[in-house]
């Protein structure tokens, strides 16, 4: 088993589940098949939990399919604290019949900061799919938040309709006992197909924000300052999709503040393997913090054979990007920072086009990247040529050459030797010039090259960034043996790969500066490499 930053969740099937903060702990509740390391029905609720979102321990399983509305699989849910602490869950259960309901759980015994015993409501199901929503599309129940106007907690639950068009559904109640459906729709987007994992959540500028706080605000004052968030986990795709929009309890509508990037079809939150994920807010450190389920690219098979699969992704923090105004900014977490040990750095190099060369590095399995690239601006004026077509998946990667680029960082790279079918990730940046005459910046994956294993997904993936006036290009790259998390701009886009080097591994594994442009100079202003601690080893072994 490898060492990573995060839990390595052994057998993690599928969506994570009610994350939530409890007494000093961070929680994770997520997919789990005891039988097998791929999906299955029986599946159950595995459990780890976190001083520090970083150093996690495994927990016994939580909950587990043994009830007749649940025995298909106890699927995806969200934890809801109330206002005296206590802790109500509410999740989806897979009847006898494949029905999908909702059903309550309490944490059996409330003193334990571990909550590791759950005892489930006595007359569960609470909510049943309503009269012309399908059976096996009513899933996935938020966490509520309390609307004052009414006095009661409202949640919503993703759903289709019989024209393939994603759905949300808002339930009001005063005891999660019992459930009325408001009227209308939250939202519709045709074409979208099944909405799984909604979320919805306010964003501001830095801080993050509780819902319950922001209902509250806008019946008194309209709360214009705050944006809310709404994002759906696309089953027809399995993307992440949000847009920012307007939220209005009163009149159970959310709006996009752009309907051509409305949810499913407007910005991702993650443009490589990244599914399902949950927020939550944390108030011992006033953030919103996000994060999703990384499964495998390579084959089933393979899984079965290693024992486990998946993995949850870094925590990231979710702020408003205050300076463009139309996308998030995601970062991981600060704590992961308390994992650097050796920093190298390395800025101040020019890279001249079409080189490339090896980082000196002690070791480079785990690592944490910083690096902010500026191109010579004699050469971008000099390139005058358009360079419209750019698209990261179909532009031929690190090897798709333009005067501007791509350049950036190879890693999982082999460190003996550079060149031919060497196995590396490209993590890089490639700007083409508009038929306006402007520059727009791409960010990509390279994965095409990442192992040569021979039953692997393999793609390059990415997209468009903003990149406003005067900023350099920033890259954050966290390394940790299976899988590269990128954080390209400060956060405004992410991208996350698993990747399975054959070679490139332990005291083989290297990072090389490329820049494979056909004439811009490229000057590193900064690059620090760290170190990471295997803290998942170390504070496992730390509890037994
Ligand atoms: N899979 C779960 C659902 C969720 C989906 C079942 C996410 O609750 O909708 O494990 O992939």
């Amino acid at each position: 088993m490898p060492c990573i930053l995060v839990a390595v969740i052994l057998l993690m099937q599928n969506a994570s589940a009610g994350p939530v903060y409890y007494k000093g702990w961070y929680h994770l509740f997520y997919q789990y098949n005891p039988d097998s390391a791929i999906w299955g029905n029986k599946i159950a609720w595995g459990h780890a939990a976190s001083r520090d979102l970083v150093r996690w321990r495994h927990l016994p399983v939580a909950m587990s399919p043994d009830q007749w509305y649940d025995i298909n699989g106890v699927w995806s849910g969200s934890a809801t604290v109330l206002p005296d602490g206590r802790i109500v869950m509410l999740y989806t259960g897979s009847t006898n019949a494949s029905v999908q309901v909702q059903c309550l759980a309490f944490p059996t015994d409330p003193s334990d900061p571990l909550l590791i015993n759950w005892t489930k409501y006595e007359n569960n199901p609470v909510m049943y799919p309503p009269p012309g929503v399908g059976e096996k599309d009513f899933r996935d129940p938020t966490t509520a938040w309390f609307d004052g106007s009414d006095d009661t907690w409202r949640l919503v639950i993703g759903s289709k309709d019989d024209r393939h068009a994603g759905m949300v559904m808002t339930y009001k109640t005063n005891d999660f006992i019992n459930y009325e459906l408001v009227p209308g729709l939250l939202h519709r987007v045709p074409g979208t197909g099944m909405w799984e994992c909604i979320d919805l959540y306010p964003v501001g500028g830095k801080r993050g924000i509780d819902m319950t706080e922001v209902v509250a605000a806008a019946s008194t004052n309209g709360g214009d300052d705050v944006l809310h968030v709404m994002k759906e986990s696309s089953d027809d795709d399995r993307h992440d999709y949000y847009a920012l929009g307007r939220y209005d309890a009163a009149k159970n509508t959310w709006t996009p503040l752009d309907a051509d990037a409305d949810v499913g079809i407007g910005l991702r939150y993650d443009w490589g393997k990244f599914y399902a994920s949950k927020t939550f807010y944390d108030p011992a450190k006033k953030r919103r913090v996000l994060w999703g389920w990384v499964g495998e690219t390579d084959s089933e098979h393979a899984d079965v054979a290693k024992g486990w699969a998946s993995l949850q992704s870094i925590p990231r923090t979710v702020v408003l990007d205050t300076k463009t105004g139309s996308n998030l900014l995601q970062w991981p977490v600060e704590e992961v920072e308390t994992l650097r040990t050796n920093s190298t750095n390395l800025g101040g190099v020019t890279v001249d086009h079409g080189s490339v060369f090896p980082l000196s590095l002690h070791r480079a399995t785990q690592l944490d990247i910083e690096a902010s690239f500026r191109l010579d601006q004699l050469d971008v004026a000099a390139s005058k040529e358009a360079d419209v077509g750019y698209n990261c998946s179909t532009s031929g990667g690190t090897t798709g050459r333009g005067t501007l680029g791509p350049f950036g960082l190879l890693v999982l790279a082999d460190a003996r030797r550079h060149g031919g079918d060497m196995e590396r990730t490209g993590v890089y940046f490639y700007v083409a010039r508009s038929l306006d005459g402007g520059l727009r910046t791409h960010f990509c994956h390279d994965e095409m090259r990442s192992s040569h294993a021979n039953d692997i997904v393999k793609r390059v993936v990415g997209n468009i960034v903003p990149v406003l006036n005067g900023e350099e290009f920033t890259m954050r790259v966290l390394v940790d043996h299976s899988i590269v998390e990128s954080f390209a701009m400060g956060g405004r886009l992410t991208a996350t790969s698993r990747v399975y080097p054959t070679e490139a591994i332990y005291a083989n594994a290297g990072v090389y500066l490329f820049n494979n442009a056909t004439s811009a100079r490229v000057n590193v202003t900064r690059l620090v490499v760290h170190e990471m601690d295997s803290s998942y080893n170390q504070a496992y072994m730390a509890s037994l």
